[in-house]
């Protein structure tokens, strides 16, 4: 990791700013269980940060589909979540989420999202912290998906800086895989088994510390 300065910060969104995994989960356990798949909450972790065809690629485990089910699967899925997600409000920020983006903005850093899913905007809007940032690269943004560092990249060149001067916020194996391959600060949320990779680990996103991402890139 080259000394260079952090000048943006870029959150991924699920599992850092608020807690979707539950209703991702219940949605592809519906999915599983009306096409007779097994699956189960262990199956699931597997598929935290990946995108949704890599999800169901996941659950498929395998099974071959013909092109027209496979969008069906990934539509009802999609469907189902987004129901799911209807009664999302500014109550559903993770803890410190919003005191951290508060202290990356107070600090004068630009700020982005960096997120999987193609829902990242509805949920932004729900959670009413879309205009808190600067740039949204979500799962429309780009074809290659994390682990690849192509997401990432996008946010960068939308904030107008160059990747080593980012730190990324992630919670998901494939998200750090991603910052690392952009040649970012990794910062990981949860175990060591999940974000050990990554540069700086903390258990959640209340206990970031935003001076010593900042120290570990000056
Ligand atoms: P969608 P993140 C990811 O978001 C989720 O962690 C992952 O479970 C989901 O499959 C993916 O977004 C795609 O989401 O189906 O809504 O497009 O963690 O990168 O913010
Ligand atoms: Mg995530």
């Amino acid at each position: 990791m080259p000394d260079v300065p952090i000048r943006a910060v870029i959150f991924d969104l699920d599992g850092v700013l608020t807690d979707t995994a539950e209703f991702h989960y219940r949605a592809w356990q519906e999915l599983a269980d009306a096409e007779g798949l097994p699956f189960d909450r262990q199956a699931n972790e597997a598929l935290r940060g990946v995108s949704r065809a890599d999800s169901l690629r996941l659950v498929l485990a395998g099974r071959e589909v013909d092109e027209a089910t496979f969008a069906r699967m990934m539509a009802e899925k999609n469907e189902r979540y987004v129901e799911l997600l209807a009664d999302m409000s500014p109550d559903d920020l993770l803890p410190g989420a919003l005191e951290l983006v508060e202290a990356c903005r107070d600090r004068g850093l630009k700020l982005a999202i960096g997120s999987s899913s193609k829902n990242a905007p509805m949920v932004l809007d729900a959670l009413e912290i879309t205009d808190r940032f600067d740039a949204i690269a979500d799962g429309s943004t780009v074809e290659v998906a994390k682990p690849a560092p192509d997401l990432f990249l996008a946010a960068a060149r939308s904030l107008d800086v160059e990747p080593a001067t980012c730190a990324v916020v992630e919670d998901a194996e494939a998200g750090v895989d991603a910052a690392l391959a952009a040649g970012m600060l990794a910062v990981g949320i949860g175990p060591a088994e999940r974000v050990g990779h990554a540069h700086l680990r903390y258990p959640s996103t209340a206990d970031v510390d935003l001076e010593t991402i900042l120290a570990r890139g000056a």
